[in-house]
Protein backbone atom coordinates (compact mmCIF):
# COMPACT_ATOMS: atom_id res chain seq x y z
CA UNK A 1 0.00 0.00 0.00
CA UNK A 2 1.33 3.77 -1.11
CA UNK A 3 2.24 5.61 2.01
CA UNK A 4 -0.24 8.50 2.60
CA UNK A 5 1.61 12.18 1.68
CA UNK A 6 0.92 15.33 3.22
CA UNK A 7 1.48 18.74 0.63
CA UNK A 8 2.48 21.11 3.25
CA UNK A 9 4.25 24.78 3.26
CA UNK A 10 6.65 26.69 5.37
CA UNK A 11 6.15 25.00 9.15
CA UNK A 12 7.29 28.57 10.31
CA UNK A 13 4.00 30.20 8.69
CA UNK A 14 1.82 27.63 7.90
CA UNK A 15 -1.04 26.99 10.24
CA UNK A 16 -3.47 25.42 8.21
CA UNK A 17 -0.50 22.86 6.89
CA UNK A 18 0.59 22.44 10.98
CA UNK A 19 -3.48 20.81 11.80
CA UNK A 20 -3.22 18.11 9.68
CA UNK A 21 0.62 17.05 10.34
CA UNK A 22 0.20 17.17 14.06
CA UNK A 23 -3.23 14.55 13.58
CA UNK A 24 -1.23 12.53 12.25
CA UNK A 25 2.53 12.36 14.13
CA UNK A 26 0.12 12.98 17.38
CA UNK A 27 -1.62 9.32 16.77
CA UNK A 28 1.69 8.03 15.13
CA UNK A 29 -0.09 7.47 11.49
CA UNK A 30 3.07 7.43 9.76
CA UNK A 31 3.06 9.53 6.10
CA UNK A 32 5.92 10.89 3.38
CA UNK A 33 5.76 14.79 4.13
CA UNK A 34 6.06 16.64 0.64
CA UNK A 35 7.48 20.08 1.47
CA UNK A 36 6.32 22.63 -1.02
CA UNK A 37 7.95 26.53 0.02
CA UNK A 38 4.96 29.30 0.22
CA UNK A 39 4.45 32.97 -1.63
CA UNK A 40 7.68 32.68 -2.71
CA UNK A 41 6.82 34.12 -6.45
CA UNK A 42 8.70 31.54 -8.06
CA UNK A 43 5.73 30.08 -10.66
CA UNK A 44 7.14 26.48 -10.34
CA UNK A 45 6.10 26.61 -6.30
CA UNK A 46 2.97 27.05 -7.08
CA UNK A 47 2.58 24.86 -10.09
CA UNK A 48 3.96 22.02 -8.04
CA UNK A 49 0.98 22.93 -5.25
CA UNK A 50 -1.77 22.92 -8.06
CA UNK A 51 -0.39 19.69 -9.40
CA UNK A 52 -1.25 18.06 -5.94
CA UNK A 53 -4.87 20.21 -5.89
CA UNK A 54 -6.30 22.48 -8.13
CA UNK A 55 -7.31 24.54 -5.39
CA UNK A 56 -3.71 25.28 -5.04
CA UNK A 57 -3.60 25.51 -1.41
CA UNK A 58 -1.97 23.94 0.84
CA UNK A 59 -2.57 21.07 3.26
CA UNK A 60 -3.51 18.27 0.71
CA UNK A 61 -3.26 14.45 2.02
CA UNK A 62 -2.94 12.23 -1.19
CA UNK A 63 -3.51 8.87 -0.12
CA UNK A 64 -3.40 6.84 -3.67
CA UNK A 65 -5.57 7.45 -5.98
CA UNK A 66 -7.81 9.72 -3.18
CA UNK A 67 -6.63 13.42 -3.05
CA UNK A 68 -8.18 15.65 -0.12
CA UNK A 69 -7.47 19.34 0.37
CA UNK A 70 -8.56 21.36 3.36
CA UNK A 71 -7.52 20.71 6.59
CA UNK A 72 -10.99 19.99 7.94
CA UNK A 73 -11.93 17.25 5.36
CA UNK A 74 -8.35 15.48 5.89
CA UNK A 75 -9.14 15.05 9.33
CA UNK A 76 -12.12 14.32 8.91
CA UNK A 77 -10.86 11.34 6.47
CA UNK A 78 -8.25 10.29 8.98
CA UNK A 79 -10.80 9.88 11.44
CA UNK A 80 -12.89 7.32 9.15
CA UNK A 81 -9.49 5.69 7.93
CA UNK A 82 -8.03 5.19 10.95
CA UNK A 83 -11.44 4.36 13.64
CA UNK A 84 -8.52 2.60 16.34
CA UNK A 85 -7.12 6.07 16.67
CA UNK A 86 -9.94 7.38 18.13
CA UNK A 87 -9.22 11.27 16.16
CA UNK A 88 -12.90 12.69 17.71
CA UNK A 89 -14.01 11.61 21.07
CA UNK A 90 -15.98 8.60 20.80
CA UNK A 91 -19.27 9.68 22.82
CA UNK A 92 -21.74 11.30 20.25
CA UNK A 93 -22.15 14.51 21.92
CA UNK A 94 -18.59 15.40 22.99
CA UNK A 95 -18.42 14.82 19.39
CA UNK A 96 -20.75 16.87 18.08
CA UNK A 97 -18.89 19.56 20.60
CA UNK A 98 -15.51 18.60 19.18
CA UNK A 99 -17.31 19.44 15.80
CA UNK A 100 -18.51 22.36 16.84
CA UNK A 101 -15.75 24.24 17.76
CA UNK A 102 -13.75 22.55 15.17
CA UNK A 103 -15.72 24.33 12.70
CA UNK A 104 -15.67 27.73 14.55
CA UNK A 105 -11.99 27.56 14.40
CA UNK A 106 -12.15 26.88 10.54
CA UNK A 107 -15.00 29.33 9.66
CA UNK A 108 -13.83 31.68 11.68
CA UNK A 109 -11.61 33.79 13.96
CA UNK A 110 -10.72 36.14 11.06
CA UNK A 111 -9.61 39.06 13.09
CA UNK A 112 -6.94 37.44 15.21
CA UNK A 113 -5.50 35.16 12.38
CA UNK A 114 -5.63 38.46 9.98
CA UNK A 115 -3.49 40.56 12.74
CA UNK A 116 -1.71 37.62 14.46
CA UNK A 117 -0.19 35.61 11.56
CA UNK A 118 1.77 32.14 12.71
CA UNK A 119 4.96 33.17 12.69
CA UNK A 120 6.98 30.99 14.76
CA UNK A 121 10.20 32.98 14.61
CA UNK A 122 9.18 36.26 15.20
CA UNK A 123 10.58 38.10 18.62
CA UNK A 124 8.37 37.99 21.34
CA UNK A 125 6.00 41.83 21.36
CA UNK A 126 2.48 42.48 21.75
CA UNK A 127 0.72 44.64 19.15
CA UNK A 128 -2.27 46.86 19.40
CA UNK A 129 -5.33 44.03 18.84
CA UNK A 130 -8.24 45.28 17.15
CA UNK A 131 -11.67 45.26 19.08
CA UNK A 132 -12.86 42.01 16.73
CA UNK A 133 -9.21 39.87 17.97
CA UNK A 134 -9.69 40.85 21.42
CA UNK A 135 -13.47 39.00 21.11
CA UNK A 136 -11.60 36.19 19.08
CA UNK A 137 -9.07 35.83 22.10
CA UNK A 138 -11.68 35.98 24.47
CA UNK A 139 -13.56 33.09 22.66
CA UNK A 140 -11.03 30.96 22.40
CA UNK A 141 -10.45 31.12 26.06
CA UNK A 142 -14.02 30.17 26.92
CA UNK A 143 -13.27 27.51 24.75
CA UNK A 144 -10.60 25.71 26.13
CA UNK A 145 -11.54 26.98 29.66
CA UNK A 146 -15.06 25.26 29.01
CA UNK A 147 -13.69 22.02 27.60
CA UNK A 148 -11.28 21.63 30.56
CA UNK A 149 -14.76 22.37 33.01
CA UNK A 150 -16.69 19.44 31.23
CA UNK A 151 -14.13 17.08 30.12
CA UNK A 152 -11.33 17.62 32.72
CA UNK A 153 -8.27 17.55 30.25
CA UNK A 154 -5.25 17.50 29.50
CA UNK A 155 -6.30 17.93 26.01
CA UNK A 156 -10.22 20.00 25.19
CA UNK A 157 -11.77 16.18 25.09
CA UNK A 158 -9.35 14.10 27.31
CA UNK A 159 -6.90 12.59 24.85
CA UNK A 160 -5.27 14.39 22.32
CA UNK A 161 -7.91 14.54 19.05
CA UNK A 162 -8.69 16.20 15.85
CA UNK A 163 -9.95 19.50 17.69
CA UNK A 164 -6.44 19.76 19.23
CA UNK A 165 -5.44 19.55 16.20
CA UNK A 166 -6.97 22.74 15.30
CA UNK A 167 -6.81 24.78 17.40
CA UNK A 168 -2.95 24.04 18.42
CA UNK A 169 -1.57 26.93 16.13
CA UNK A 170 -3.29 29.07 18.25
CA UNK A 171 -1.28 28.15 20.83
CA UNK A 172 2.12 29.65 19.11
CA UNK A 173 -0.06 33.04 17.89
CA UNK A 174 -0.95 33.63 21.85
CA UNK A 175 2.64 33.27 23.04
CA UNK A 176 4.42 35.29 19.99
CA UNK A 177 2.08 38.09 20.12
CA UNK A 178 2.38 38.06 23.94
CA UNK A 179 -1.13 37.64 24.54
CA UNK A 180 -2.32 36.95 28.27
CA UNK A 181 -3.46 33.63 28.84
CA UNK A 182 -6.22 33.44 32.41
CA UNK A 183 -5.70 30.94 34.49
CA UNK A 184 -8.60 28.75 33.20
CA UNK A 185 -6.99 28.16 30.32
CA UNK A 186 -3.57 28.16 31.07
CA UNK A 187 -3.10 24.46 31.27
CA UNK A 188 -4.85 23.96 27.78
CA UNK A 189 -1.23 26.03 26.90
CA UNK A 190 0.99 23.78 29.06
CA UNK A 191 -0.83 20.47 27.33
CA UNK A 192 -0.43 21.58 23.94
CA UNK A 193 3.29 22.75 24.61
CA UNK A 194 4.03 19.46 26.08
CA UNK A 195 2.77 17.41 23.13
CA UNK A 196 6.21 15.89 21.57
CA UNK A 197 4.22 15.78 18.03
CA UNK A 198 4.01 20.10 18.63
CA UNK A 199 7.63 20.51 19.74
CA UNK A 200 8.83 18.40 16.82
CA UNK A 201 6.49 21.19 14.73
CA UNK A 202 8.06 23.48 16.29
CA UNK A 203 11.80 22.58 16.39
CA UNK A 204 11.50 22.01 12.48
CA UNK A 205 9.36 25.39 11.74
CA UNK A 206 12.39 27.11 13.68
CA UNK A 207 15.22 25.20 11.48
CA UNK A 208 13.86 26.95 8.28
CA UNK A 209 15.63 29.39 7.29
CA UNK A 210 12.91 30.84 4.44
CA UNK A 211 11.88 34.40 4.92
CA UNK A 212 8.38 35.76 4.03
CA UNK A 213 9.15 39.31 4.27
CA UNK A 214 5.55 40.89 3.78
CA UNK A 215 4.92 38.40 7.08
CA UNK A 216 7.66 39.92 8.98
CA UNK A 217 6.17 43.48 9.39
CA UNK A 218 3.89 42.66 11.94
N1 LIG B 1 -9.28 26.51 4.39
C1 LIG B 1 -8.03 25.96 3.94
C2 LIG B 1 -6.99 27.04 3.96
C3 LIG B 1 -5.71 26.64 3.22
C4 LIG B 1 -4.76 27.82 3.06
O1 LIG B 1 -5.18 29.00 3.05
N2 LIG B 1 -3.47 27.51 2.92
C5 LIG B 1 -2.45 28.52 2.70
C6 LIG B 1 -1.23 28.25 3.59
S1 LIG B 1 -1.56 28.27 5.30
C7 LIG B 1 -1.94 28.41 1.28
O2 LIG B 1 -1.82 27.34 0.74
N3 LIG B 1 -1.58 29.52 0.67
C8 LIG B 1 -0.91 29.51 -0.62
C9 LIG B 1 -1.53 30.42 -1.62
O3 LIG B 1 -2.63 30.94 -1.34
O4 LIG B 1 -0.89 30.64 -2.64
C10 LIG B 1 -7.67 24.76 4.84
O5 LIG B 1 -8.30 24.63 5.89
O6 LIG B 1 -6.84 23.94 4.48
Amino acid sequence: MAALKLVIGNKNYSSWSMRPWLALRANAIAFDEVFIPLYTDNKADKDRILGFTLSGKVPALIDGDVTIWDSLAILEYLAEKFPEKKLWPQDSASRAHARSISAEMHSGFAALRNECGMNLHRAVRAIALSDDARANVARIQEIWSECHRRYGGPFLFGPFSAADAMYAPVVHRFRTYAIEVLPGARHYVEAMTSLPAFQQWTRDALAETLVIERFETV
